[in-house]
C-alpha cells in the first residue's frame, strides 16, 4: 500500500526539523532544545520509517550506521590532489615563508592570510552530489585514499544533507577528522576497563576508529570535524579562504570558530602566540597554527612544490616530545590497589617543564612498547597530563639493558600482587592493609571534591598514616590539636586551624561523602546520581545489585563495586565510626532529578580552573543536565571563567551572557 502524503510530510518534516537542530548544534554551537527533545523527534523519525519502509533514504538522518560492517576499504582516486603542508618552526621560518610568498607575488605590502589552528587528527575529503553525503576518503598518498564513508557517515558533526538554498550540484569537502581530549580520555578509560588497548593519542585513536569494517564501532567513537579546504567543485564558491570558511558554514559544514583572516607577519605572529596560549585550554590537541594566503587568485599563481603547496605554511608549536633515558623502573600503588609502572628518567626538559618520571600505564603498555630500564625513550608531555613514555628508540638499545618484571609482591605492604583474567592492571591484594592504598584513600576522603578538608595535605597524611595515627577516614575526626601539633612542620596554631577544618568539612552533602568513600568507579558524577535516586545513605547501602542499575549511567560493574563496599564488615564500620564522630549532610530533595537541575542550561568554559579539570567541570555539568559549548552566544546561560580568560570573556560581557568564577561555579554545582 502507498504511503499517504500526510504520513510523507511528517517524515520530510522531522528530517528537516533533526537536520536543522544538527546545524544549530555543531556548526552554530547555538542548539534551541534539549538534546532529550532531540531524541524525541529522531525516535518519532524512526518509528515512522520502521512502519513506512519504503520512506526510507541514506541520507535520512535515521540511517547514520549501515546494517553490515564493510569487507575492506575500496581505493579512492582524489580528482584534486589533497595537499599536505609544509612547516616552519619558529619566528624566523614563519617571516621567511612570509617573505618568500611576496617575493614570488612582487607584492610588497602586507598579505592577507587565513589563520587556522592546526589539528593532529586525519584529513578527510567529503564528495556531495546534490547536496547529498555520496562518498568520504581518507587522504592516503594525497592521490590515493581508502574509502571510509560507512564510517564517516556515523560522526554527527558530518551533515548528511546539505543545507541552503545555494547547494552546488557536486562539492569536495575537505577537513581533519578528530577526537577531542575529553572524548579520547574517556574512549581510553573504557578501553582500560574491558581490558583492551590503550590508543597512544587522539590522533591514533581518531586514525583506528575511522578504519574500522564495522560502522557500529566507529558509531561508538566520539570523532568530529573541521572542514577546511575545497576539492572538485561544479561551481566558484568563493574568492578566498575566508569566504569559503562562511561558505562552509552556510551549507551546514563545521568550521573552526578559532580561525580568521590576520593582515601581514605580525599580525600572523600574534595569531600563533594567543593559539599557542589557548593551547592547553581547547578541547582537542592541536599542533600548530596554518597560515593560509587568503586570495585564492594568489593561491593559484603560487602553485605547489611537490605536494606542498606553496601559500599554505604550517607553523608548528614546539615539540612536546623528547628523548631520555630511562633509569630505573618502579610501581607505585594508587588508591585501588593498582600497580602502576613509573618509569625514573634522567631529567629533560620538555615543553618547557622539566620531566624526571613518566608513566607506563600498566604491565601490557610496558610490554607492547619494550621498555628496559636503560633504554633511549621518546617521552611525551601533553596539557595538564602526566608524561608518558611513548616509545623506544630500538636502534639505539644498549646490550645491557635490563627487562622489567612485576613484582609478585606489593612494594610498599609486601602482599600479594594479583592480577584478573583480563585485566590490564595488576593491584595489590593488600586492601587497606597496604599503607599506599590507605595514603591514597585518606587523600581522596580529604579532597576538595569530597570532605574538603582544608590543610591536610600529601605530606601530613603520610606522616599520620606512618605514625600510625590513622588507619582510616573515621580517625581522622578523633585527632586533635595537641597530637597534630607533634608532627614535623605543625605549629600550635595550624593544627588548631586543621581540627576546625576537619570539625567545618562534617557539614557536608551525600553525593560528596559518598565519592569521598573511595568506592571504585564511584566518581562524582555516579556519587551524585546514588545520591539523587535514592536519596539518602541507607538505601544505598542496602540496595541490591539490580536495584543500583537502576539509577542512570549504573551499569552492572559499578553497581557491583557498590554492593560490594557496603558488604565488608570493615566499610560498614568506617561508616558508623563517620557518622557518629558527626559527619552530616542535609536531606536531599528527591523531587530535584540531579539529572535535570541544569536542564536548558548552556555553559561555555575559558580559562585554567584551578581547583578542577576542565573535563571534571564538564562532566559536573553534564551531570546536572547542562551542556558545554565551545564558543558564547546570547543563548549561553554561563561562561564560566578561570585563570587567563580568551576572547570569549569579552564576548561574554558584551552578550551580557552572566560570567561565574570559579568560587560561584562550585557554589552552583554543590547546590545539587
Ligand atoms: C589542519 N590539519 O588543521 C589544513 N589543517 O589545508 C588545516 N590542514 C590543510 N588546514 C590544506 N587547518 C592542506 C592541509
Amino acid at each position: 500500500m502507498a504511503t499517504s502524503s500526510n504520513i510523507r510530510n511528517k517524515v520530510q518534516s522531522l528530517r528537516d526539523a533533526l537536520n536543522q537542530h544538527n546545524y544549530r548544534y555543531y556548526v552554530l554551537d547555538d542548539p534551541d532544545i534539549p538534546d532529550a527533545e532531540y531524541d524525541r523527534l529522531m525516535r518519532e523519525l524512526e518509528e515512522l520509517e520502521k512502519a513506512h519502509p519504503d520512506l526510507v533514504v541514506p541520507e535520512s538522518p535515521t540511517q547514520r550506521v549501515g546494517a553490515e560492517p564493510v569487507k575492506g576499504f575500496r581505493e579512492v582516486k582524489h580528482s584534486v590532489p589533497m595537499l599536505s603542508l609544509a612547516n616552519a618552526f619558529g619566528a624566523d621560518e614563519l617571516s621567511d615563508f612570509d617573505k618568500r610568498v611576496r617575493e614570488r607575488l612582487s607584492f610588497s605590502g602586507q598579505l592577507d592570510y587565513f589563520a587556522e589552528p592546526k589539528l593532529d587528527g586525519l584529513a578527510i575529503s567529503l564528495r556531495y552530489e546534490k547536496g547529498t553525503l555520496v562518498q568520504a576518503a581518507t587522504r592516503g598518498d594525497g592521490s590515493r585514499g581508502e574509502d571510509v564513508t560507512h564510517n564517516v557517515r556515523t560522526i554527527s558533526s558530518v551533515p548528511l544533507k546539505l543545507q541552503g538554498s545555494r547547494v552546488p550540484d557536486l562539492l569536495e569537502a575537505r577537513g581533519e577528522v578528530f577526537m577531542d581530549k575529553a572524548g579520547f580520555k574517556a574512549l581510553n578509560n573504557s578501553m582500560s576497563e574491558s581490558g583492551g588497548k590503550q590508543f597512544m593519542n587522539p590522533r591514533n585513536a581518531a586514525a583506528g576508529s575511522l578504519r574500522q569494517l564495522d560502522p557500529r564501532l566507529t558509531a561508538e567513537r566520539p570523532l568530529a570535524i573541521y572542514f577546511y579546504a575545497l576539492g572538485e567543485c561544479s561551481e566558484s564558491l568563493a574568492k578566498t579562504q575566508e569566504e569559503l570558511n562562511k561558505a562552509f558554514r552556510t551549507l551546514g559544514l563545521r568550521v573552526n570558530p578559532a580561525a580568521r583572516r590576520v593582515t601581514g607577519v605580525s599580525e600572523c605572529s600574534a595569531f600563533y602566540d594567543e593559539i599557542a596560549e589557548r593551547r592547553e585550554s581547547l578541547a582537542y590537541e592541536i599542533d600548530g597554527v596554518v597560515f593560509k594566503v587568503n586570495d585564492f587568485e594568489l593561491q593559484k599563481k603560487l602553485g605547489f612544490v611537490s605536494r606542498a603547496p606553496r601559500w599554505a605554511i604550517a607553523a608548528k608549536f614546539p615539540a612536546h616530545e623528547e628523548m631520555t633515558r630511562v633509569r630505573d623502573v618502579e610501581f607505585q600503588v594508587g588508591r585501588t590497589g593498582a600497580l602502576t609502572p613509573v618509569a625514573r628518567l634522567e631529567p629533560v626538559v620538555v615543553g618547557g617543564v622539566t620531566v624526571s618520571n613518566a608513566t607506563l600505564h600498566n604491565m601490557d603498555e610496558l610490554k607492547r612498547k619494550d621498555v628496559r630500564i636503560g633504554d633511549l625513550v621518546v617521552i611525551r608531555r601533553a596539557g595538564d597530563v602526566i608524561p608518558e613514555v611513548v616509545s623506544v628508540v630500538k636502534t639505539k638499545r644498549r646490550k645491557n639493558v635490563k627487562k622489567v618484571q612485576l613484582p609478585a609482591r606489593c612494594p610498599v605492604c609486601d602482599s600479594e600482587v594479583v592480577r584478573m583474567d583480563g585485566e590490564a592492571v595488576a593491584r595489590c591484594a593488600g586492601g587497606l592493609y597496604c599503607k599506599a592504598q590507605r595514603k591514597q584513600a585518606l587523600k581522596h576522603f580529604a579532597s576538595r571534591r569530597a570532605m574538603d578538608i582544608d590543610g591536610l595535605g600529601e605530606k601530613l597524611i603520610e606522616q599520620l598514616v606512618d605514625r600510625e595515627l590513622v588507619e582510616n577516614p573515621a580517625d581522622l575526626y578523633a585527632l586533635n590539636a595537641e597530637t597534630l601539633a607533634d608532627l614535623d612542620r605543625m605549629a600550635a596554631k595550624s593544627a588548631q586551624n586543621l581540627v576546625a577544618s576537619m570539625d567545618k568539612s562534617k557539614q557536608t552533602t551525600l553525593p560528596r561523602f559518598l565519592f569521598g568513600l573511595g568506592i571504585r568507579e564511584v566518581g562524582e558524577a555516579t556519587a551524585l546520581a546514588l545520591a539523587m535516586h535514592f536519596g539518602d545513605l541507607d538505601p544505598i547501602m542496602q540496595a541490591a545489585t539490580d536495584e543500583l542499575e537502576k539509577v542512570p549511567d549504573v551499569g552492572p560493574v559499578v553497581a557491583r563495586h557498590v554492593h560490594q563496599f557496603f558488604a565488608e564488615q570493615h566499610n560498614l564500620e568506617v561508616v558508623a565510626k563517620l557518622l557518629k564522630a558527626g559527619v552530616t549532610w542535609p536531606e536531599i530533595a528527591k523531587t530535584v532529578s540531579a539529572a535535570t537541575a541544569l536542564q536548558g542550561k548552556s555553559f561555555v568554559l575559558t580559562g585554567a580552573l584551578a581547583n578542577m579539570s576542565r573535563d571534571d567541570a564538564k562532566a559536573a555539568i553534564q551531570g546536572l543536565g547542562g551542556k558545554v559549548t565551545g564558543s558564547v552566544s546570547a543563548k549561553t546561560s554561563y561562561l564560566v571563567c578561570g585563570d587567563k580568560p580568551g576572547s570569549k570573556l569579552e564576548r561574554a560581557r558584551n552578550l551580557g551572557v552572566p560570567v561565574l568564577d570559579e568560587k560561584a561555579f562550585e557554589d552552583l554545582i554543590q547546590r545539587f
